[in-house]
């Protein structure tokens, strides 16, 4: 039996945040939650199909993160990404037309769950393959370097936010990448979230060395890790690594220990984390928390923050009414987006 890591402490003094700003968090991972439920409940009817990786439990991540991006900065994620897509702005109606195949959706309905892109929103893809994204987060962060730096475009200080798991941190892509990044200053944040698990792998069976920021050292960046379930900790640490890329000082290596808190995919029967280790993971729901944190500090009171869940419902129940209701692709345009018109 593997020791429980240690978890960083945040000690947030009195309210840091504008009630305004906390609410815009809150009702984020709220979107990011309620989605995904949306989604299980689709997938059991039977009315979703092929493979679906819910982001239940990592909300503080992907709010805390993206939340401290411009919206003219880039995201780059993995399989799991309806809530990054959401974060980065991407409609809930087009993220949920796209898992259900449809031609409104935000890829057209080509892509599916594990495909989700908008050029509109800087959303650069969810990728099948493991580590697929890195490169290609590298290539967005390189591209806004060079138009500052080589070109002479002032305005090209975008900063990338690439996302990946524990599992992904033992691919090639990761240290071929973390090198470059490092060695050409990129302004680029390798958030690796580390939810203990890769599909039915536990993170330490895998891993030499499983303190996963640590590893930034040997590049010569700065590697942090992050208490994930705490939306607040990753919005500190996230603001301070946007800066760092912003001002040209290069990229950083988060690590946010987090749960999911379903199984790998929707088709995963879940067997086999414990239910100790479960049930310790869902005390720390980073919603639950955040809320807490919310109501402690006067920043809101039970009836706005209800208001805001009953919006997001709303939304959610838009956004699949939608998706019912769009049309399918048409079988003419079967080779339509295969290459790009000139
Ligand atoms: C290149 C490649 N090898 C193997 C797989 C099969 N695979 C799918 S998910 C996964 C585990 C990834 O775990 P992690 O990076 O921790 O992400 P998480 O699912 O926990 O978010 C693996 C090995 C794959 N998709 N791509
Ligand atoms: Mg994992």
């Amino acid at each position: 039996m593997v020791q429980e890591r240690t978890l960083p402490q945040f000690h947030a003094p009195a309210a840091q945040i504008a009630p305004e700003e906390g609410l815009r968090l809150y009702e984020d991972m709220i979107l990011g939650r309620f989605f995904e439920d949306k989604c299980a409940e689709m997938y059991y009817r039977g009315k979703m199909f092929g493979f679906v990786h819910l982001y239940n439990g990592q909300e503080a991540v992907s709010s805390g993160v993206i939340k401290s991006l411009r919206s003219d900065d880039y995201v780059c994620s993995t399989y799991r990404d309806h809530v990054h897509a959401l974060s980065a702005g991407v409609p809930a109606k087009n993220v949920m037309a796209e898992l259900f195949g449809k031609e409104t959706g935000c890829s057209k309905g080509r892509g599916g769950s594990m495909h989700l892109f908008s050029s509109e929103h800087n959303m650069l893809g969810g990728f099948a393959f493991i580590g697929e994204g890195i490169p290609v987060a590298l290539g967005a962060a390189f591209q806004s370097r060079y138009r500052r730096d080589a070109l002479g475009d002032s305005s090209a200080d975008q900063v990338t936010a690439c996302f990946f798991g524990d599992g992904t941190s033992n691919n090639g892509q990761f240290f071929e990448c973390l090198n470059m990044a490092a060695l050409w200053k990129l302004p680029i944040l390798f958030v690796v979230e580390n939810n203990k698990w890769a599909i039915g792998m536990a993170h330490e069976r895998a891993t030499s060395q499983p303190e996963i920021y640590k590893k930034a050292s040997v590049f010569g960046m700065p590697g942090v890790e992050v208490d994930g379930m705490d939306v607040m900790a990753v919005r500190e640490v996230a603001q301070q690594a946007v800066a760092r890329a912003r001002a040209g000082e290069g990229p950083t290596l988060i690590e946010a220990l987090t749960y999911r808190f379903r199984g790998h995919s929707l088709a995963d029967p879940d067997e086999l984390r414990s239910k100790a280790e479960k049930e310790a993971w869902l005390a720390r729901d980073p919603i639950k928390r955040f809320e807490g944190y919310l109501l402690e500090q006067n920043l809101a009171d039970e009836g706005t923050l209800k208001e805001v869940r009953d919006r997001i419902q709303t939304t959610i129940d838009d956004a699949l009414t939608f998706a019912e209701e769009s049309p399918e692709p048409s079988p003419d345009d079967l080779y339509k987006y295969i290459f790009a018109d000139e």
